[in-house]
């Protein structure tokens, strides 16, 4: 018995390689469509897979002659039993060959599965809310085989699919003529005022442009002397206020400024006398530009809650620090998805002014994502 695999554009071509090959007595045992190889293989049409069979001593036995010997050598019974032997044969190749073919689709599906598995459990570790990864994999799937030689398409696919998510950015734009207040409000000690100086810098020095601070944080004496030891190295002017009311002539003493710079005093969110504040500084403030600063380390559960908190803010720009202090940077995805707001910054270090930078949403996708491993 002589078992042969055949892969053709169509059935029709299929039916015509076996022909030819095996003669017209062939036995069709299987025929399947299968995706072509490769990436582009994907979107092409499928192949035809045909498995034919034919028993050997047939294919010799093409004259009458052959037959006639058989019929001769053999009884009746003889007969019957050699063709229910036969039967038989081609019965157990039949299903060795459909158990064969099973396991093998069965074993893609597995390694198909298990590299889902592996970016869907990869995302999770990098701090990706399960909603937002059960998002980004369900559209991976639909555009992608999960097959092994696939593993750099998929890796390519996830972070476009992040990228993506992640839209688009909104730094502080210089070119604009007319006078910023920008203000930065956010949870306690996530780098607001070194954030603050650290732009002041870079604004003033590479920019050129003319800056002005405001400090409304009070409650400690050391955040007062924090910023003015920026002010007197970077050559920035300061005002200090008390009462969220004064903003209004600070602001118009520094009619000359391109750029001014708010600091406020950090916010425990779950105190809303605290962020009471806050919002009425900010109503007092005509076109302001704020700036939510989190901290890239803060969890999903905390930063649902701080978004909650500072809800009352109808326009406000994401920036996140302290990207040195963790590798799993998935919160920045799930803060943009859950709050829509665009990214601005982030800060990856203490040192004022270098470690900023303007937000890259490939690069933010491709620490998320990762490189590709083993
Ligand atoms: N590792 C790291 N530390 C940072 C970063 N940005 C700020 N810090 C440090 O975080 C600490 C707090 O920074 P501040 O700028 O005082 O934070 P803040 O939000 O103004 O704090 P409050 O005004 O008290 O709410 C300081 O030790 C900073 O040096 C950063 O990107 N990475
Ligand atoms: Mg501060």
């Amino acid at each position: 018995m002589k078992v042969k695999r055949y892969i053709a554009n169509n059935t029709q071509e299929a039916m015509l390689k076996v022909k030819m090959e095996l003669g017209a007595n062939a036995v069709i045992l299987h025929s399947r469509k299968i995706k072509r190889p490769g990436i582009t293989g994907f979107f092409k049409r499928p192949l035809i897979e045909m498995v034919a069979a034919i028993e050997e001593n047939t294919e010799k036995k093409t004259n009458m002659q052959n037959e006639k010997r058989i019929i001769e050598n053999h009884s009746e019974a003889n007969k019957i039993e050699e063709l229910q032997y036969q039967v038989g044969n081609i019965q157990n190749m039949l299903n060795n060959f459909i158990n064969k073919m099973e396991s093998t689709d069965k074993k893609n599906e597995f390694r198909r599965s298990e590299l889902f598995e592996k970016y869907y459990n990869h995302l999770l570790d990098n701090n990706v809310e399960k909603s937002v990864v059960d998002k980004i994999m369900n559209i991976a799937k639909k555009q992608m085989s999960f097959s092994s030689e696939n593993e750099e398409a998929i890796n390519k696919a996830i972070k476009i699919i992040i990228r993506e998510y992640l839209g688009d950015i909104s730094p502080i734009n210089e070119n604009i003529v007319e006078q910023k207040r920008i203000v930065f409000v956010g949870p306690t000690g996530v780098g607001k005022t070194t954030t603050l100086a650290k732009l002041a810098a870079k604004l003033s020095i590479a920019n050129n442009k003319s800056v002005g601070f405001i400090t409304a944080d009070t409650y400690r004496i050391a955040a007062v002397e924090q910023l003015r030891t920026y002010s007197e190295i970077l050559g920035i002017p300061i005002k200090v206020i008390y009462e969220p009311e004064e903003i209004g002539a600070a602001i118009e003493s520094y009619k000359d400024k391109d750029i001014i710079l708010i600091d406020t005093a950090g916010r425990n969110h779950r105190a809303l006398d605290q962020l009471e504040e806050i919002k009425k500084l900010i109503s007092y403030i005509q076109n302001p530009d704020v700036f939510l600063v989190i901290s890239a380390a803060t969890g999903y559960k905390d930063t649902k809650s701080i978004i909650e908190a500072y809800k009352f803010m109808k326009d406000y720009h994401l920036l996140f620090t302290k990207l040195d202090e963790t590798s799993a940077i998935g919160n920045i995805l799930n803060t943009k998805i859950l709050t829509g707001k665009n990214l601005s910054y982030v800060t990856t270090g203490q040192s004022v002014p270098d470690d900023i930078e303007v937000a890259n949403p490939e690069k933010i996708a491709d620490i998320i994502v990762g490189e590709l491993h083993e």
